[in-house]
């Protein structure tokens, strides 16, 4: 019997995402369990209770292997499905060697996600949905937050291809990455922020069928957890 696939994590989780996005891509079947971050069902799957886990059922014809930690998860769909490919390889945008995909990969989740979800996104969404502050309130209480997302913006494009996806031609999981946190940031007035080089790839990858098939409960369609 061949290995079958439940992801554990609500839509709404950015990680969660990058990980349904290169499912849909790759065309592999999956379930999804709807859950938030250090509920029960997330420590049952992960011992920090983060998002997401990939449970592979029947891994070798008997048991079930939960694997966490996002870009373990992209390693372990790359060696099962490798095509489509989500690889670069030298030349694509500009990168020198393949490795550098990763790379932009890690600075997306370590940099990103505390700059553009925990710094802005999270408190603009908690602020608007109170309904207690002023839109120049909650602008003055993220100021920080925003100044640091400016830098990580400004960073993240300046290694980007001047055009097309994150490499260029070539979609890859930089691509699947990042485009769940702009996605988010684009929802909120501090989508502002994106340049006209973000917004285009944004327009770019909103072609994607894989993109339309994982938008719905996220926060980019207006959606609340889980
Ligand atoms: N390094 C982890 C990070 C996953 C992560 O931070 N997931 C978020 C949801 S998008 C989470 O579970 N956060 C819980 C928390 O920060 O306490 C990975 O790549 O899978």
């Amino acid at each position: 019997m061949s290995p079958s696939y439940t992801i554990i994590g609500t839509p709404f989780s950015t990680f969660t995402r990058s990980i349904t996005l290169g499912l849909q891509y790759k065309g592999i079947a999956y379930k999804q369990v709807r859950v938030t971050p250090h509920s029960d069902t997330a420590y049952e799957n992960h011992p920090f209770g983060f998002l997401p886990t990939l449970v592979i059922h029947n891994v070798d014809g008997r048991s079930d292997v939960k694997l966490r930690e996002s870009q373990a998860i992209a390693r372990y769909i790359d060696r099962v499905a490798p095509e489509p490919s989500l690889h670069i390889s030298p030349g694509d945008g500009g990168a020198v060697i393949e490795e550098q995909m990763w790379e932009f990969v890690s600075f997306a989740g370590a940099h990103g996600f505390p700059a553009v979800e925990k710094g802005v996104v999270k408190p603009r969404v908690a602020g608007n949905d109170a309904g207690k502050l002023s839109d120049a309130q909650i602008r003055e209480e993220i100021k920080p937050g925003v100044e640091k997302l400016q830098k990580f913006l400004a960073e993240m494009e300046a290694v980007m291809a001047p055009d097309g996806f994150v490499y260029g031609e070539k979609l890859s999981w930089a691509d699947f990455f990042l485009y769940p946190l702009l996605a988010d940031l684009r929802a909120i007035p501090e989508g502002e922020l994106l340049s006209s080089r973000l917004r285009g790839w944004m327009d770019k990858m909103g072609e994607l069928e894989a993109v339309k098939a994982t938008s719905e409960g996220t926060l980019s369609v207006g959606a609340r957890p889980p």
